[in-house]
Order: C-alpha cells, then sequence, then structure tokens
C-alpha cells in the first residue's frame, strides 16, 4: 500500500519495527518521541544479535578468524558512516559515544588549544545544553566570551546579529543544524560560508538533522558535525564526529591509552593516524556494526524521500494542532523539520504528557535539555511531539484525539 506523496509504503516499513506493535495503556503505541531516539528496526537488532552470536571478538587485534570478521564488519561500519555524510575520507571519522562526546572532543582537543583571553565562541539560543555547556566551561575557565545569536519569535536565528557578532577574536562558532524543541532547519550553508569569510571554523551539531535529510558536510564545508547512533535507528552509545582531515591531523589526542599509539616506552609515546589518535581502548564494536545496519536500512528507504514524506507530516500535525483552541505552538519557522512543540492554556506540559500516555501517546515533555530557549519563549517547558517516517496521520488524529481529552480533563 502506497500512502503518499513521497511514495512510501508505511505499512510495510512499520513491520520492520517490532516496538511499533503494542498496547500501551490499553491502547496501540503511537510513538511521537522520536527526537528523544528512534526506534530500531528488525536488521538492526539483528546486526546486534548476529556480532554476539557469531563474530563476538576484539577488533585490530587478534588474526584469529572471528576477530578478522569483525574488524571487517566494524571497518564497513566507518565507511557508512563516511558515505551517510559524504566526507572525503574513512580517517576523518571518528567514533564517539554520541553527540556530547563528538562536542566534548571538540571542545577539548580543537578549542581549548586554540582559546585566549577575551577570544570569542559563537552558539546560538536554540542550543541543547550538550552544545552550551562544554563551551561555557572552557569559556570561564579561558577568559574568553561565550555569545549567543538571538533568534526571532518563530524561531529562527537572526543572521545580521550573527554576522556582526564574528570577529578576529571569534575563535569558532559552534551551531544546531536542526533545533530539537522548535524543528527550526537552520541555514548552516550560509552561516559556515559567512564564519570562514572570516576565517573562523564552523562545528555543527547534526544530531536532529541526519535522521531526516541527507547530509554532505563537503557540500556545508563545515569544519566539524557531530551526531548519535541511537537518533538515526541504531544503537545508544555509539555516534560520529566528522573533522577536516587537517584539523584533526593538527589537533591533540583527547583521551589516551591503547589503540591511539604506535609505540610506547616509559619515556614517549608516538601517538597513532588518524581516526585511531581519537578512539582509545576498546571501540563500541556492536554499536559500531549496528549503526552501519541503520544506515543501509536508511539509504534503501531513500533520505530524500524520508524527507518528502515527514514534510507532509509536519504539515500535517502544525495544522491539526495550531487548529485547537488554547493550544500554542512554539517553533514556527518556514524552515522546519519533524518536531511539534507546543503548549496549552488548561495544563501544565508533564500533565498533558501524563494523559497523553493514558491514552497511548509517547510525547516528551519538559525543558528538553534547552533550558536558555525555553527561558527566551518564557514557558518552563513544553509537549513535544517529534516525528518519524514510520508515523502516520492517522497517528496524528490519535494525538489530537488525545489533547482533546487534555482539554476535557484540565477544563
Ligand atoms: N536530544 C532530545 O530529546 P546525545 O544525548 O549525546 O545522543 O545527544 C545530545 C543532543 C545534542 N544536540 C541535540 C540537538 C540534541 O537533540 C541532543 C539530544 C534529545 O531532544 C535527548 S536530550
Amino acid at each position: 500500500m502506497t500512502t503518499n506523496v513521497s511514495g512510501l509504503d508505511v505499512a510495510r516499513i512499520r513491520e520492520d519495527f517490532p516496538v511499533l506493535h503494542q498496547m500501551v495503556n490499553g491502547k496501540p503505541l503511537v510513538y511521537l518521541d522520536n527526537a528523544a531516539t528512534t526506534q530500531k528496526p528488525q536488521v538492526v537488532i539483528d546486526a546486534l544479535v548476529n556480532y554476539y552470536t557469531l563474530d563476538n571478538s576484539n577488533v585490530h587485534r587478534g588474526v584469529h578468524t572471528l576477530s578478522q570478521r569483525a574488524t571487517e564488519d566494524f571497518d564497513m561500519g566507518r565507511s557508512k558512516a563516511r558515505q551517510f555524510l559524504n566526507a572525503a575520507s574513512d580517517q576523518e571519522i571518528i567514533f564517539v559515544k554520541g553527540t556530547t562526546d563528538g562536542i566534548n572532543l571538540v571542545a577539548q582537543s580543537y578549542a581549548r588549544p586554540n582559546l585566549g583571553e577575551g577570544d570569542d565562541i559563537i552558539i546560538s539560543t536554540m542550543e541543547h545544553h550538550s552544545n552550551i555547556i562544554p563551551w561555557q566551561v572552557l569559556c570561564q575557565e579561558k577568559g574568553a566570551h561565550l555569545l549567543v545569536i538571538p533568534i526571532n519569535d518563530a524561531g529562527e536565528l537572526l543572521i545580521d546579529e550573527y554576522e556582526k557578532m564574528l570577529t578576529p577574536r571569534t575563535k569558532l562558532v559552534a551551531i544546531t543544524h536542526v533545533s530539537n524543541v522548535l524543528g527550526t532547519v537552520n541555514p548552516i550553508d550560509q552561516i559556515v560560508e559567512i564564519a570562514h569569510n572570516r576565517g573562523v571554523p564552523v562545528m555543527v551539531d547534526g544530531a536532529q538533522a541526519v535522521p531526516h535529510m541527507a547530509v554532505d558536510v563537503q557540500k556545508l564545508d563545515c569544519d566539524f558535525y557531530v551526531f548519535s547512533g541511537h537518533k538515526i535507528y541504531g544503537p545508544t552509545g555509539i555516534g560520529v564526529l566528522y573533522g577536516k582531515a587537517e584539523l584533526l591531523e593538527a589537533m591533540p589526542p583527547y583521551q589516551l591509552g591503547s589503540e591511539m599509539i604506535k609505540s610506547v616506552t616509559f619515556e614517549h609515546t608516538i601517538y597513532n593516524d588518524l581516526p585511531f589518535k581519537f578512539e582509545p581502548g576498546t571501540p563500541h564494536i556492536a554499536g559500531v556494526i549496528g549503526m552501519g545496519a541503520a544506515i543501509d536500512y536508511l539509504n534503501a528507504i531513500g533520505l530524500d524521500r524520508i524527507d518528502a514524506y515527514e514534510h507532509d507530516l509536519l504539515e500535517y500535525g502544525m495544522e491539526c494542532l495550531s487548529g485547537i483552541g488554547g493550544v500554542q505552538l512554539i517553533g514556527t519557522a518556514p524552515r522546519k523539520s519533524s518536531v511539534i512543540s507546543f503548549v496549552m492554556d488548561c495544563a501544565h506540559p508533564h500533565d498533558i504528557g501524563t494523559i497523553l500516555d493514558t491514552e497511548g501517546v509517547a510525547v516528551r515533555t519538559g525543558h528538553h535539555c534547552a533550558q536558555p530557549l525555553m527561558q527566551r519563549f518564557g514557558v518552563p517547558a513544553t509537549a513535544r511531539a517529534s516525528l518519524s517516517f514510520y508515523n502516520t496521520k492517522d497517528e496524528i488524529d490519535l494525538l489530537v484525539k488525545a489533547i482533546d481529552r487534555v482539554i476535557e480533563v484540565f477544563s
């Protein structure tokens, strides 16, 4: 059954996700918390089980068959991640625990040695705490300034203000590609071009972008790009930091230990080549293999088709929710992706989430790890429905029905 303009057979796709087929509180599960983490297709679950069942072994260490098989699959995971971002080489793909870990790596290995007293780092009002705190603490330590690009009431960056902030003191721009609260898709190509014209590198937090659109780091020309495997239908505990080779080459390692070395004496250590210089210890082998399976899965569906389908679903959802009296949408930028945040006159977001759960509808409520953004909109929290390509308009209708129930209960 083809259900939509993008040609996705969503009923078929839903069969790939075992977790979706269950009742919650006596109602069919409507999973709308995909920005927190996505569900896993059977092929990803199988890849994890197969690795632990048949190939479990350490990588880059053994000559025995199991180690060779594990190494081959692990290395293939890196190539898949490289193709996924269209990076120039596998050396530019560093495996990290996730977006947070990747940002901390850039903060400690790139920014720390390059930041001095009186220098600036630029972020934006819509950043996740993971893209605020590493810079805030580093700036405090170095006597540098953290500058914040303001946004308008729709949730769009004020690019003119951003341009004015860039000076010879600016050492880095660290910015999200897509806001996890507003859904705003930021014009990264423009942001990068403006920064590069002044010789400033740009790190992009891609956590909420890569699940929804094809990303080409060479086209964006960003210097660093980070994302989490669990938000692209892969396992938790694994993610990617992309960095331009010349920058990574010049950076000191983030953590020290095995695998990131070429030779060690008690007096001296020679570090390994990229990407291993940044990957000490036994890596998350199953995570890399599982993320590779997730990338294959996304490629088979096609990110352009996913983008088109989710866009249609988002427009439908925004239209439905904006029609409900007492509901206020937070984040109404024209360029948006897959997130509907809202508050209601009659109920606190926590109560909205609780009632929705009794109706089988899973959303996230709270500050979404973006407290400064909550302050910008003058709300303590929001309820957030975040969409995937396995969601349907019927599920949006169930969300609307559940919101009606909130109104019934609290009016
Ligand atoms: N946002 C959300 O519900 P980790 O936890 O390291 O995988 O990702 C952190 C992170 C960084 N940047 C953005 C834009 C994010 O959305 C997230 C994770 C989840 O919105 C969990 S707080």
